[in-house]
């Protein structure tokens, strides 16, 4: 029996391994269809999706279960300008010469510049923070556990939500980006990791053949 306070095993309705391996081949098929978007219309989107989405990237498994993520949507056209004014500042200092030759020349194939026009254009911006201590329950301010990889995996499910629903989503980055707290309302102990840009395309919008490139199985993966 185990030591902990538990409930039995959820009883998932059976499958056979011919309808386990149908099952997974068709989430492949569906989550590789995702692609990042950079060209994004200004329609709305349901608040339902968004939260619907939240939800499931909630409950991604985490560091002592503690949970370490917050999800600031900003739909505020007034905010998201701030957001965009500030990231493109980082961005220029960026790409004038911060990156590096190498990761600008790593960049190259994708096309990216300074300017963010998304940042603005789309109709939500789900700011992610990490939360270096918070516990689970409100209140504490107990130590979190592993919040880079927990909030990485809730970041996967939120991703795969949002794409379910057949919204376009952009993972985003300005470095430093520590100006997100202050526009977002959180805490100083919170650290942005990234925004998740979601909308609906542009009908002139474009992928980077690069970004069609996805390495084959045998040089993701070994059988040991
Ligand atoms: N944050 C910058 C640069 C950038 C960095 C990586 I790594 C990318 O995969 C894409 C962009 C920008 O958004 O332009």
């Amino acid at each position: 029996m185990p030591l902990h306070e538990s409930i039995p095993w959820i009883a998932y309705p059976g499958k056979s391994d011919d309808e386990r391996i149908a099952a997974a081949q068709a989430f492949y098929e569906e989550i590789k269809t995702r692609r990042s978007c950079r060209y994004f219309g200004t329609e709305p989107v349901p608040r339902d999706v968004i939260e619907a989405a939240i939800l499931a990237a909630g409950t991604a498994p985490s560091g002592a279960n503690h949970q370490p993520w917050h999800f600031a949507v900003v739909t505020s056209p007034d905010l998201k300008k701030k957001i965009r004014s500030a990231a493109e500042e980082e961005e220029r200092v960026f790409y004038a010469g911060k990156a590096g030759k190498e990761w600008i020349e790593a960049l190259a194939p994708l096309g990216t510049d300074e300017n963010k026009a998304y940042l603005e254009d789309a109709p939500a911006l789900i700011v992610i923070f990490g939360q270096r201590k918070g516990g689970l329950y409100p209140g504490e301010t107990r130590q979190n556990y592993y919040v880079h990889e927990s909030v990485g995996i809730a970041t996967g499910f939120l991703l795969a939500g949002l794409h379910a629903a057949r919204l376009a989503t952009l993972t985003h980055t300005p470095n430093p980006m520590s100006f997100l707290n202050a526009i977002c309302d959180r805490p100083k102990n919170e650290k942005p990791v990234m925004i998740i840009v979601v909308g609906h395309p542009l009908p002139e919008a474009t992928i980077p053949t690069h970004a069609m490139i996805k390495k084959p199985l045998d040089q993701i993966s070994s059988w040991l």
